[in-house]
Parts: structure tokens; C-alpha cells; sequence
């Protein structure tokens, strides 16, 4: 299988797209009939603080981005339903996937969508003002319904953050793993450890496979050296509908 036809794009089923019906019509705009994509992963995500975090990293300390996060976390669309606070999150494979999906997608904000691609799906979102808390106006969200990877490089990033090798069959994992011959790897209180403490989740035991990405990054971060990816990066995928976040 050559590199094309292994592209992988991440896309996320949003709150406001759930809370709104739209999940089999934004799935029939994506299926291989319209696309030429086939599925290589899907999951339905109770989403954690920490993996909103680290999938928005690039827009933390913007004016929106606590609304951003209780945006994906589900807690603007179900405040009062944690039991409903859901994403769908997929992998789409093939040819082009990142440009192919980001079309049918359309533009970030839906007022804009609606001018220049009516028909596509970010043109049934909103764009919903925000306040501070004295009532200053301080930007807008968007709540356009879908996410999906804009770079190839960001595709590679946010597939690895939302799902593990083992998600994937076999012949659908396009990023380099590893078997873990280590220690366990255990995650308590945002800090790593290899011994059991109460309260700790075991991230990876040894004979997992994981990213080669993420193994690295496991070893760096135990002997406290830089790592190639933050340990909430690394964490958050094995802590996926770990528990429930109120
Ligand atoms: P896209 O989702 O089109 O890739 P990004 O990655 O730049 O856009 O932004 C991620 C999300 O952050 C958007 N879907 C949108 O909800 C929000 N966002 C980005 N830029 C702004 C902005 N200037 N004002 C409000 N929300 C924004």
C-alpha cells in the first residue's frame, strides 16, 4: 500500500451535531460512495478536560478557549445531561483524506460557510457571541458541528491523541508501534509512575502495542527528560470513557 492510499484524517461528530440529529447525515457526506474513504477507527467519547486540552492546545489562552472546551466536552449542549455529553470520533482513510474531508467540511465559521459553500455541512452551525463576566463582548464560538484534521501533521497528532494502535485492525494502523518490554506505566494525579499506587490507572502493561511515538515518550518522561509529547498527550487516549467527568 503506497502513502496515499494510507492518508489518515481524524473527524469528531461535535455536541451540538449529536444534540441536532445530524450524525447519519454528516456520516452518509462521508461514506466511500461520496469520498472513495473507507472507516479505520471510530468511538463514541465521553470527552475528559484533559483530552479537550490537548486537542485545543494550539488555542489555549485565546479569549474562547474555556468556551471551546466545555464546547467539546459537551457541557454547553447537555449542561444538565453529563449522561449525554458525547463525541463520535472517527478515522476516515484513502487517497487526499485530510483535503477530501476538510471540503466537504467547509469553513470554520458557519456565517462563512453559508456565504461561500452553502450545501456544505459547517453551514448548518452557529456562531454564538461571548461575554466575560461583566458582560464584555470577547469573540465568538463557533459551534460548526464537525472537526476535522487540517494538515497532515495534525491528522498524525490528533489520531494518536484520541486513539491507540490496538483500535485500529491490524492493516489500518499507518503510524510506527511499538511492543512495550518496559514496566507498567501507571498515571495518578497527572504524573507518571511504574509502581501501583492507590488510585493510579495503568496506562500500558508490558506486551501492549503502542505508538513508537508514544513509547519514547514514556521512556524520556520517567528519566524527567524532554519528551516529544506532553504526558497529558500521551495519557489521555488510555483515560478515553475511563470515568465519568462532571
Ligand atoms: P478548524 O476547526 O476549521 O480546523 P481551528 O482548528 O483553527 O479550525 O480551530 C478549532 C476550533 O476553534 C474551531 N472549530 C472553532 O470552534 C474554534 N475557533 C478557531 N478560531 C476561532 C476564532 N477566531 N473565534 C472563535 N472560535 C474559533
Amino acid at each position: 500500500m503506497n502513502r496515499e492510499e494510507i492518508e489518515q484524517t481524524l473527524i469528531l461528530i461535535k455536541p451540538d451535531a449529536l444534540k441536532n440529529s445530524l450524525t447519519g447525515y454528516v456520516l452518509s457526506q462521508l461514506s466511500e460512495f461520496h469520498t472513495g474513504l473507507r472507516f479505520a477507527g471510530a468511538k463514541i467519547v465521553h470527552v475528559n478536560r484533559m483530552l479537550a486540552e490537548e486537542h485545543y492546545a494550539e488555542h489555549r489562552g485565546k479569549p474562547f478557549y474555556p468556551s471551546l472546551i466545555e464546547y467539546i466536552m459537551g457541557m454547553i449542549h447537555y449542561p444538565d445531561d453529563p449522561g449525554r455529553r458525547r463525541v463520535i470520533a472517527l478515522v476516515y482513510q484513502g487517497g487526499d483524506a485530510v483535503n477530501k474531508i476538510r471540503d466537504i467540511c467547509g469553513p470554520t465559521n458557519p456565517h462563512v460557510a453559508r456565504e461561500r459553500r452553502p450545501g456544505c455541512i459547517r453551514a448548518l452551525g452557529t456562531v454564538v457571541p461571548l461575554k466575560d463576566a461583566a458582560g464584555n463582548d470577547i469573540g465568538e464560538r463557533m459551534d460548526n458541528l464537525i472537526h476535522a484534521s487540517a494538515t497532515l501533521g495534525e491528522a498524525e497528532r490528533e489520531i494518536k491523541l484520541w486513539f491507540r494502535p490496538a483500535d485500529f485492525p491490524p492493516f489500518m494502523r499507518s503510524f510506527p508501534t511499538e511492543m512495550n518490554e518496559d514496566d507498567h506505566y501507571y498515571f495518578r494525579g497527572g504524573r507518571l509512575s511504574t509502581e501501583h499506587e492507590p488510585g493510579g490507572v495503568c496506562l500500558v502493561a508490558p506486551g501492549d502495542v503502542l505508538w513508537k511515538s508514544d513509547a519514547d515518550a514514556l521512556r524520556s518522561l520517567r528519566r524527567g527528560e524532554p519528551a516529544p509529547a506532553s504526558l497529558g498527550a500521551v495519557a489521555a487516549k488510555y483515560l478515553i470513557n475511563y470515568e465519568a467527568e462532571r
